[in-house]
């Protein structure tokens, strides 16, 4: 089993699509380990991209991603990582695939409305910024076949 973090943005949660995102992933079998509807602090954005400071498009990212609140969300599954981003879709919703997230929701790169982590070195960075150890919590899906 495989573990990621996702961020449903703050369009996403403005445009009333939580549930409309949270179901792909839920209908593919994956589990949700853990959930948390916050408003971000500058100082856990700014963790978040440290790796894009300095880019151009960094204070614009930084200011969207205050602007609201948003989803936080860790995900399990087989090869996890890899499959969630294929839902997702390329960061660049012109070139993400149709019936992808981004590829049917997304107008712009940077309000490409949800985040997923691309390696489990970014996850375990990403997920702990937002979530200790004892919010991530385990159990059987009715859907396992493990049981
Ligand atoms: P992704 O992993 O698909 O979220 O994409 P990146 O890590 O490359 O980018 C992180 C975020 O930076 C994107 F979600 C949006 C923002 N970004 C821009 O605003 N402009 C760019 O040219 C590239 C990224």
């Amino acid at each position: 089993m495989e573990r990621t973090f996702i961020i449903l943005k703050p369009n996403a949660v403005r445009r009333g699509l939580v549930g409309e995102i949270l179901k792909r992933f839920e209908q593919r079998g994956i589990k949700i380990v853990g959930l948390k509807f916050l408003k971000m602090t500058r100082e856990q954005a700014e963790k978040l991209y440290e790796p894009h400071k300095g880019k151009q498009f960094y204070d614009e990212l930084l200011e969207f991603m205050l602007n609201g609140p948003i989803v936080a969300v860790i995900l399990e599954a087989p090869r996890c990582l890899e499959l969630v981003r294929h839902i997702v879709g390329a960061t660049d919703p012109l070139k993400a695939e149709a019936g992808s997230i981004r590829g049917e929701f997304a107008l712009t790169i940077t309000k490409n409305l949800i985040h997923a982590s691309d390696s489990t070195d970014n996850f375990i960075r990403e997920s702990s910024i937002f979530f200790s150890p004892d919010e991530i919590i385990d159990y059987y899906l009715d859907v396992q076949d493990d049981i």
